[in-house]
């Protein structure tokens, strides 16, 4: 199951990619259009700091030291996820909608690691199609990614087709995908709600945003989580949810705000 290589679109007897796996479900035809109504891109990376840019005085970073010694923090769509405040769901307008940004909203001068809640904003009852795209590219790490409050369908994985390009990035992503060459079969796609993205690859998933909510969708290796390799997933508005209840529990920031330089 999910071969290192990657090798998903093309019959082989040495291993089953999830993307090959069928359904013993009937998948909505609505699902399987050609064209969904969302269609994102998450590209994700790791950004390497210099030591002189970490430990500086009055700063308190946040970094991973994996074997080796880098100091690393991890991009999705070249931002690094930070937790709001305060609940979304509980205390939505407690949170200054600046807290908030995703890649087609970045703050001004966020820099190049760029630390922010992430959070997508989906109609409800969109049809979405992601594109996870594996710009970390460490030998033999695959990332698996969940999504909570909801199953997803695995439209297709693989890497680039192209064998000149060494290394796959977001735009050579978009250019596969606009040359009709990412791999994506609509014969009963497997339903999964985490899935690990091939090495130097990408995956496609589909859903219907059926769910109001915000929901979560990260990376699961807990010290990925840490630092950044999140998103929210924010399908409807507060109109959509049940109202929170009457003298419900609130809490609000306990740590200033972080400052870099
Ligand atoms: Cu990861």
């Amino acid at each position: 199951m999910n071969p290192l290589d990657a090798i998903c679109d093309r019959k082989r007897n040495d291993a089953v990619c999830v993307s090959n796996l069928k359904n013993a479900r009937k998948v909505s035809e609505e699902l399987l259009q050609e064209r969904p109504d969302i269609k994102i891109f998450l590209p994700f990376r790791f950004y390497f700091y210099k030591v002189e840019e970490l430990f500086r005085p009055q700063t308190y970073n946040k970094y991973l030291v994996p074997p080796g010694g880098d100091h690393l923090i991890s991009l999705v769509d070249e931002i690094s996820y930070i937790a709001p405040p305060a609940p979304i769901l509980s205390q939505y307008d407690d949170i200054d909608p600046n807290q908030f940004c995703n890649g087609d909203n970045r703050p001004p001068d966020c820099g190049p690691n760029c630390m922010c809640t992430h959070k997508v904003d989906i109609p409800l009852n969109a049809i979405v199609e992601v594109v996870l795209v594996d710009e970390v590219q460490q030998d033999n790490l695959s990332h698996p990614f969940h999504l909570h409050g909801y199953s997803f369908n695995v439209i297709g994985m693989g890497r680039s087709p192209d064998t000149t390009i060494k290394k796959i990035s977001l735009k050579h992503a978009l250019e596969l995908d606009r040359r009709g060459l990412l791999h994506r079969q609509f014969k009963g796609p497997p339903l999964k709600d985490t899935i690990a993205v091939p090495n130097n690859g990408y995956v496609v998933l589909r859903f219907k945003a059926d769910n109001p909510g915000a929901w979560l969708f990260h990376c699961h290796f807990l010290f990925h989580i840490i630092i950044g390799m999140n998103l929210v997933i924010h399908v409807g508005t507060q109109a959509d949810l049940p109202p929170v209840p009457p003298n419900f529990p609130t809490c609000g920031h306990h740590l200033p705000p972080i400052k870099l330089h």
